[in-house]
């Protein structure tokens, strides 16, 4: 009986998940096959975009019968092809991938939520995280795994500000290590494991994801060797940063190299996933729910004695805090009716 349930809830929010996104990309009649003369979006706003081009930048505007379908068609990282006449941009190449994300209104009474394209077509996904001010939180970056893994974007975390890293955080980030992620810990005031981070950027056209206040925007100045992007400050009383950047942009650093700057979040939405699913992007409970008593044991309010993921908490075959996040995730989503 739970089963189905399950089941069914899983598939009702994949069908409203694959409607949501199908009505992100409905611009079919505007894709174009791989096509060499192509310019890349470097910044789009609401009908027009800074796209390069032959090494040039250009501010182009739709063209009118693209322009009329949907108010933002276009993203940062997104290839296009341009009229030659007026360098409106009239095809987008279709998408390797896209990096969304879920925004709700907050409100109890509807589930009203809009999907944020953060950018498109990204080789690796940089979830930068920082050692202080602001704090790391585990929490966050399990959920920016959830929504990487998702979308089938390869990812790293880096830690900057490593110049303030205590044991706590080195203790946080050996979780990651165990689990077979790159981790990079950097100081772009120090210039520690910037080379590091260019060696693996190289070749890529890579996005930096995280909380405002990270240093996202100093790393790309690091990686750039440049000091013309605008970092913030981070509140002396919060913590927190203060959103300097405010949108996705794309900074080219060598010929075939570039990184995606993205605005700071403060949360991560992913009330739009099912319990089901959840567990499958958690890697280490992905390779032994099977020994579960019941297939669709969901590792929360089942019996210890039933239930090998609890066991493998308490004998430290999985990392209890993991587990914690894990779990806080399972309850939030049902508690929402998922
Ligand atoms: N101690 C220390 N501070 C750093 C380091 N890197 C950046 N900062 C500081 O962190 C603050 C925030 O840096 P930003 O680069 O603006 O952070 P951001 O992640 O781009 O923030 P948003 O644009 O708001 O999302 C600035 O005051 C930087 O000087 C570092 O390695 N060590
Ligand atoms: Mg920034
Ligand atoms: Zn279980």
């Amino acid at each position: 009986m739970i089963k189905i349930a399950h089941k069914n809830r899983y598939e009702s929010s994949n069908l409203k998940r694959y409607n949501q996104k199908k009505s992100i990309t409905n611009i079919e009649k505007f894709i174009n096959e791989e096509n060499n003369n192509y310019g890349i979006v470097i910044e789009a706003n609401y009908n027009d975009a800074e796209v390069l081009y032959e090494s040039k930048l250009l501010r182009t505007k739709l063209d009118k019968t693209f322009n009329t379908i949907c108010n933002k068609t276009i993203y940062t990282g997104d290839k296009v092809i341009l009229n030659k006449k007026d360098f409106s941009i009239e095809k987008i190449i279709t998408r390797k991938n896209m990096l969304c994300r879920e925004k709700h209104d907050g409100s109890k009474i509807n589930d009203f939520g809009i999907t944020k394209v953060v950018a498109t077509n990204i080789d690796l996904a940089v979830i930068v995280v920082s050692a202080h001010e602001p704090p790391l939180h585990p929490k966050f970056i399990d959920r920016y795994l959830i929504l990487l893994k998702s979308n089938n974007i390869p990812f790293i975390i880096v830690m900057n500000k490593c110049d303030l890293k205590t044991q706590k955080e080195e203790r946080i980030l050996n979780i990651y290590k165990d689990l077979d992620i790159t981790v990079i810990e950097t100081s772009t005031n120090l210039n520690i494991g910037i080379s590091e981070l260019r060696n693996i950027l190289k070749g890529k056209q890579s996005i930096l994801v995280g909380h405002s206040g990270v240093g996202k925007s100093s790393l790309v100045n690091a990686i750039m060797q440049s000091n013309n992007i605008k970092v913030g400050s981070v509140g002396e009383k919060t913590g927190k940063g203060c959103h300097t950047t405010t949108t996705s942009k794309y900074y080219k650093w060598n010929d075939n190299s570039a990184i995606i700057d993205t605005p700071g979040i403060r949360s991560l939405d992913i009330s739009n996933f099912n319990p089901v699913e959840i567990q499958d992007y958690f890697e280490e409970i992905r390779k032994l729910k099977e020994k579960c008593k019941y297939k669709d044991c969901l590792h929360y309010d089942e019996l210890e004695s039933d239930c090998y993921i609890k066991q493998s908490v308490k004998s430290n075959l999985i990392n209890f805090e993991r587990y914690e996040s894990y779990a806080k995730i399972i309850g939030e989503l049902l508690k929402k009716g998922k």
